[in-house]
């Protein structure tokens, strides 16, 4: 559910999971686990590999299991794939096996594009990645010849520094490739949480209004105040990455905080704990006790899932509908009626207060049928998608713009928002934190099948619990040599900002000089050591790099 503030992902798919299973020739999935972290989806995967006899090719550092169904595994160093991206492109261009009449009739800036690929030659680039020039040729005639070929990538594209470029590289090889707005196609961002679309849809990030209305608009800021009788001024605000650590610059006093746990999931806890212990006031909306419900002046209790009606979008942009199965246990209440409460007691406080001008405005909701009819009127792609329709079953992907549109299952089949494609030349950049004598390995973070972020959740759950009971960091068998491990299991990994005690898993799913930890449990979680470095753009961390050592714990 979490954190209507979190904005972790990029933009939703281009085209719909169905779409790319059934039609795409080949899959470049760069940066997903998929088979573990979207195991539904990965199942496509696999039987469109197994079955209809799609290629596919990964690049991951780590061996995941989706690799097992590879025809190819480029396994570049983390934080090295705009030199990974640009020489598959070098090779393509070399071999003239881009789509000429795409690039010509629906793309501009080409020229520039093309000199600023000319230096990532296939030995340059296996120099920077690791991965061998032989491989890469391979991987550029599959992504070449089959068409289309479908992108898909999730955090390990996204967070780095160069989160943004990451992503513009891998737009400019679907252009070239002629692989935009095709069946099959595509640039597929592979969203995390299950409404964290619809979030971002709904304007939970500091620039825009739902359905991306700019909140520096003076027209949408009317707009909107008129519809709720009060509403923030026209400057961007801050991302959740920029908030907490406000606190200790003195810009951020309070904090409403919504399932969100950021005392597990952000950057550098330690740094994370003074700036919450700082704090004025906290409140924390949860369903459970949380690390970070400790710090919290104020607790409202939420409704889980299973206790609420009401829709989530998902990564293909499909609002999906849930029924409240049980009665909120204890005290919960939906969210939602907790939010418009909580806000009609802000208002009778503000005395500039706009009395409600539009019809049915305000925040006296009786259902979140009431909530998506002002939806409708609000946000325009959302106009056409009501409860009575997905009730009948129908299955609405936005932009909806009415009742009788039938939503928009393939975006930019005819062109993009922007009108023309722009190429966009995209720059190799080394990751914030290099290793050195101190810190010599590389310790990459991210979720195990098992367990879901911080774990308030799953560690609630006994039999997940039984199936994986305490968190493991994978550690390659020449490291745990090198480290004199013999037989003991247990390692401290030592950042720059902390130190953690952990299960050593030794397994060449790591190679050489890397580890792999996740942050779902509290007495060894990876954010003790990860870094606040953030994507200029999209503030997003670098949670997937940072510098560490690894030696026998005790
Ligand atoms: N079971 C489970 N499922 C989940 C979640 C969960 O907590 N548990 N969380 C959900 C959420 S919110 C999200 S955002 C998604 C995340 O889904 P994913 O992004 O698929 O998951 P991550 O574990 O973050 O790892 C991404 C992959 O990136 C690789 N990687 C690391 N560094 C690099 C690099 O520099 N380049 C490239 N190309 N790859 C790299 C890692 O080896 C890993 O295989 O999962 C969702 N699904
Ligand atoms: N090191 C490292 N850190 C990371 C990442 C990484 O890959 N590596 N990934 C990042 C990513 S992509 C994400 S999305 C974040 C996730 O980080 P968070 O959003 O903080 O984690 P969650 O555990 O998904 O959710 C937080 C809380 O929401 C509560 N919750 C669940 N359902 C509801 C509900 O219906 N209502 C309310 N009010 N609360 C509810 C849960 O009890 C839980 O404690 O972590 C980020 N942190
Ligand atoms: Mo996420």
């Amino acid at each position: 559910m979490a954190g209507l503030a979190a904005s972790f992902g990029s933009g939703a798919m281009s085209n719909s999971m169905d779409d790319v299973a059934k039609h795409a020739q080949a899959f470049f999935v760069i940066g997903s686990n998929t088979t573990e972290q979207h195991p539904v989806f990965g199942t496509m995967i696999r039987h469109a590999v197994r079955y209809r006899g799609a290629q596919l090719v990964v690049a991951d550092p780590r061996r995941i299991d989706l690799v097992d169904f590879a025809t190819l595994h480029l396994r570049h160093r983390p934080g090295t794939d705009i030199a990974l991206i640009n020489g598959l492109m070098h090779i393509v261009l070399e071999r003239g096996w881009q789509d000429q009449e795409f690039i010509e009739t629906r793309t501009e800036f080409f020229e520039v594009f093309i000199s600023s690929i000319q230096d990532y030659t296939p030995p340059k680039v296996e120099e920077i990645t690791g991965v061998p020039a032989s491989l890469l040729h391979e991987a550029a005639k599959i992504l070449a010849s089959c068409k289309p070929t479908a992108v898909m990538w999730a955090m390990g594209i996204t967070q780095h520094i160069v989160g943004v470029r990451n992503v513009m590289a891998l737009a400019n090889l679907q252009m070239l490739l002629g692989n935009m707005g095709k069946p099959g196609g595509g640039v597929n961002p592979l969203r995390g949480q299950n409404n964290v679309q619809g979030a971002c849809d709904m304007g939970g990030l500091p620039n825009v209004y739902p359905a991306y209305q700019p909140v520096s608009s003076e027209e949408n800021r009317e707009k909107f105040l008129k519809a709720w009788g009060a509403t923030s001024s026209t400057s961007v605000g801050l991302t959740v990455t920029e908030m907490i650590p406000g606190v200790l610059e003195g810009k951020i006093h309070a904090l409403y905080v919504l399932g969100e746990d950021p005392l597990m999931s952000d950057p550098d806890t330690n740094h994370i704990r003074r700036c919450i212990e700082s704090l004025d006031f906290l409140v924390l909306q949860e369903i459970f006790p949380s690390e970070t419900s400790i710090y919290a002046d104020v607790l409202l209790p939420g409704a889980s899932f299973a206790e609420k009606t009401g829709t989530f979008t998902n990564t293909e942009r499909r609002v999906q509908m849930v029924h409240q199965a049980i009665d909120p246990l204890g005290e919960a209440r939906p969210d939602w009626w907790i939010i418009a409460q909580v806000a009609e007691r802000i208002l009778e406080r503000i005395p500039e207060r706009i009395q409600n001008e539009a019809p049915n405005a305000g925040w006296n909701y009786s259902s979140t049928s009431d909530i998506l009819s002002e939806i409708n009127t609000l946000a325009p792609s959302y106009g056409g998608i009501t409860h009575t329709r997905l009730e009948r079953g129908e299955r609405l992907q936005w932009p909806c713009p009415n009742s009788d549109h039938p939503g928009t299952p393939i975006l930019h089949t005819r062109e993009f928002t922007r009108g023309k494609g722009k190429f966009m030349p995209i720059e190799h950049i080394p990751p914030a934190e290099k290793p050195d004598e101190e810190f010599p390995m590389v310790m990459s973070t991210g979720r195990v099948l098992y367990h879901w972020h911080g774990g308030q959740m799953t560690r609630r759950a006994k039999g997940l619990m039984q199936v994986y009971g305490e968190s493991l960091v994978e550690l390659n068998p020449e490291d745990a040599r090198r480290i004199g491990i013999n037989g003991k299991t247990r390692v401290r990994i030592t950042s720059r900002r902390g130190s953690i005690e952990a299960k050593a898993w030794i397994t060449d799913r790591v190679p050489p000089g890397m580890v792999y930890a996740n942050f779902h449990f509290p007495e060894a979680s990876a954010n003790e050591l990860t870094h606040a470095s953030l994507d200029p753009v999209a503030k997003i961390p670098e949670y997937k790099i940072t510098a560490v050592r690894v030696e026998l714990a005790g």
